[in-house]
């Protein structure tokens, strides 16, 4: 087990489309199991292998207040969305950065689990919203990218200007 560091936006590797799961395995059951103690760690709802440097098609998400509902979903797929609905949301990779961004209130998806099953699974609420955030991870997609442009401008500004202090 081992927990993961997470990149930060703007890092490139957070844009690089994520390839299939062909795999199904022990690599890939340590692979979860460590993306699973990273984002309990952090603490997050969600996390996709691309924000871990891994351009694989894994996202696991625990939206439970006690932390004991880990859902995987290799492979994720949306078959089905329906409604619209706003929500304030942040990520691991873009940190202290909070803002609203609309997305599907209701979708249908499906996806392989670890031992490469396929399940179909309905979702609405804090849910719906977080698989569309980390199935955007896997396009290489985040949500400040579904902002306005003047939001993402001085987000981008904040990012780079904190880059720039750092070296
Ligand atoms: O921990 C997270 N919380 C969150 C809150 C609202 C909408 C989406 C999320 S996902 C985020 C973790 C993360 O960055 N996943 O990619
Ligand atoms: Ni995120």
């Amino acid at each position: 087990m081992a927990v993961l560091p997470i990149l930060h936006y703007p890092d490139p590797r957070l844009r690089k489309p994520a390839a299939p799961v062909t795999q199904f395995g022990a690599a890939l059951q340590r692979v979860v199991s460590d993306m699973f103690e990273t984002m309990y760690k952090a603490p997050g709802i969600g996390l996709a292998a691309p924000q871990v440097n891994l351009a694989q098609r894994i996202v696991v998400i625990d939206i439970s207040r006690e932390c004991d509902e880990p859902r995987t979903f290799i492979n994720p797929e949306i078959l089905e969305r329906q409604g619209k609905d706003v929500m304030e949301e942040g990520c691991l990779s873009v940190p202290d950065t909070y803002e609203t961004v609309e997305r599907a209130s209701w979708i249908k998806v499906r996806a392989q689990d670890v031992d490469g099953q396929f399940f179909e699974l309905a979702c609405e609420g804090l849910l719906a919203v977080c698989v569309q955030h980390e199935i955007d991870h896997l396009d290489g997609k985040l949500f400040v990218d579904r902002l306005s442009t003047l939001k993402r401008s001085r987000i981008r500004r904040k990012f780079e200007k904190a880059q720039r202090l750092a070296l």
